[in-house]
């Protein structure tokens, strides 16, 4: 895959969002979202044909924009929708199955929490990991224990050069930092479905993980 898909790659389901999802994201997408992952899980979460409906439009707008869509541990949606990827955590489907069983070009993310999984999820075939939380957040009620920094280079320094995402916590200003320490992007669910301006905080994500990578 390629590594810049990751430098700003948004996270969002209906409940992540007071406002209509998709026009949250069509204005992610025009502030310059390189990468987008449809993570529907949680209180109210849409099942079904909701859940296809708002899949299938997504993609649609996603690909508008010539952004990468992935669909998070579903996969039987992904397939029905012929998303462009698949992002598992340690609990979900197994790299090796999704391998032996899916599109082969497809691009394959796996959460790690610490070195270990970092590793076993490379060993496994893993295209990239988002690794994390980096630090507290509310969006995800069973989250681990933060990593910090140190964790994430940590990590970085145990995996070689596999692309690496940042997740948890991540607002404006601890992209430095975190590119800083190892990772290709910042994985950001709140900062940009939250905000009053999703278009105007992409842009800045945009902006600084740009300028950040540039030093490397
Ligand atoms: N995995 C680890 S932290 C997290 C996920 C899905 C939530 C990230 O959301 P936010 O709002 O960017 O902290
Ligand atoms: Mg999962």
């Amino acid at each position: 895959m390629n590594r810049s898909w990751l430098r700003v790659y948004f996270i969002m389901g209906s409940n992540n969002t007071t406002r209509n999802p998709l026009e949250v994201l069509e204005e992610a997408l025009q502030g310059g979202i390189t990468m987008f992952q449809f993570r529907e899980k949680g209180k109210n979460a849409y099942t079904g044909d909701m859940k296809l409906d708002l899949a299938q439009k997504m993609k649609q707008l996603c690909h508008q924009y010539n952004v990468p869509f992935i669909v998070n541990d579903d996969v039987d949606l992904a397939i029905a929708v012929n998303a462009d990827g698949i992002h598992v955590g340690q609990d979900d489907a197994k790299v090796d199955v999704i391998k032996r069983t899916c599109p082969s070009d497809w691009i394959i993310g796996v959460s790690a929490t610490n070195k270990d999984e970092a590793i076993q999820a490379m060993e496994d075939g893993a295209d990239y990991i988002g690794v994390g939380p980096i630090y507290s957040t509310k969006t995800k009620s069973d989250a681990k224990k933060p990593i910090d920094i140190i964790g994430l280079a940590y990590i970085r320094q145990a995996v070689g050069d596999l692309p690496i995402v940042a997740i948890g916590g991540i607002g404006m200003t601890n992209v430095f930092p975190i590119i800083k320490a190892g990772a290709d992007g910042v994985s950001i669910i709140s900062a940009i479905s939250n905000a009053n301006n999703p278009r105007s905080v992409a842009q800045v994500f945009d902006a600084y993980t740009s300028y950040a990578v540039s030093f490397r």
